[in-house]
């Protein structure tokens, strides 16, 4: 339990600080590819920036004379470079050019449970391997170095959405409280939180047995309504759709699988249908949300 809430004030911290500048936006092209490359995970989950996840683009603006490179943005794992006729090109890094990690939290374990050094690491070796059978199915799995993961028991999937209900509801209290003109949310956001936030009977933050959350589930359903609508907005951005790819879910999922051994599992049952993109309804569903709740709008 605790870990929730530790994670809950880093989560609600890095909104606080993270700058609301405008990066330059360039629509990232739409792939009709199911696997789309992966960001940098660890990153806020709360509050993603689009310039986190440019690594599709390469685009060159106007001309710099010296440099071609200068202005040519190469996609996560990619550098670029310079042929013989001065033409910018977007090449694999060489694994060994990126920067040694200082500490052992800029580890990411693979897919392939194995640890890279860093995130940079992974993506310049998973470069190397595109087109290959093993690069397709080579994605960066979390954050951290490789451990073992007890394997998550059917009691204990069930209690997972519990827990993360409650974390969504308080991430959210949070960013309203402290929300004077951050816009961390929009104004039709704070309309709604504001109900959750003046009412009563709502659960405070704390630790909280689950037969309580249990309990404050069923008494206060429609306080949840929101908050699981909500995350689902922040993460399905690339492209906007309704669906959650791997990549557009990993901001959450990353940082989450080496605290809570379900995250995998539970997100791996979402997608119900398994078609690897978790729908909008399969998330609601997954959070205990009924069918007629479900509500595009309450997205926006
Ligand atoms: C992954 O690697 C870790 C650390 O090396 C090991 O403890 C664990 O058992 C491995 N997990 C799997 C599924 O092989
Ligand atoms: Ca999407
Ligand atoms: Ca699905």
């Amino acid at each position: 339990m605790r870990v929730w809430i530790v994670f809950l004030l880093c989560l609600a911290g890095h909104a606080m600080a993270a700058p609301t500048e405008e990066e330059l936006i360039v629509e990232e092209p739409v792939t009709e590819e199911p696997v789309v490359e992966e960001t940098e995970v660890g990153a806020n989950p709360v509050q993603i920036e689009v310039g986190d996840f440019d690594e599709a683009i390469e685009v060159v603006e106007d001309e710099v004379a010296e440099n071609p490179c200068l202005n040519h943005h190469c996609k996560k794992g990619k550098v670029c470079e310079v042929d013989d006729s001065n033409t910018p090109m977007c090449v694999c890094q060489d694994p060994s050019t990126c920067i040694a990690a200082e500490a052992e939290f800029e580890h990411v374990c693979g897919t392939d449970n194995k640890t890279y050094d860093t995130s940079c690491h992974f993506f310049a070796t998973k470069c190397t391997l595109e087109g290959t059978k093993k690069g397709h199915k080579l994605h960066l799995d979390y954050i951290g170095p490789c451990k073992f993961i007890e394997p998550c028991m059917d009691n204990e999937l069930n209690e997972f959405p519990l827990r993360m209900r409650d974390w969504l509801k308080n991430v959210l209290v949070t960013l309203y409280e402290r929300d004077e003109d951050n816009n961390l949310l929009t104004e039709k956001q704070k309309l709604r939180v504001k109900k959750i936030y003046e009412n009563e009977k709502r659960l405070q933050a704390g630790e909280h047995s689950l037969d309580l959350l249990a309990h404050d589930f069923e008494k206060n359903y429609n306080m949840y309504i929101f908050p699981v609508h909500w995350q689902f907005g922040q993460l399905d951005q690339h492209p906007v759709d309704g669906y959650l790819t791997h990549t557009e879910l990993a901001p959450l999922r990353a940082p989450l699988i080496p605290m809570e051994h379900c995250t995998t599992r539970f997100f791996e049952q979402c997608d119900a249908d398994s078609d690897n993109y978790i729908a909008l309804e399969e998330w609601a569903t997954c959070f205990g949300i009924k069918e007629q709740d479900v509500d595009k709008d309450l997205i926006i």
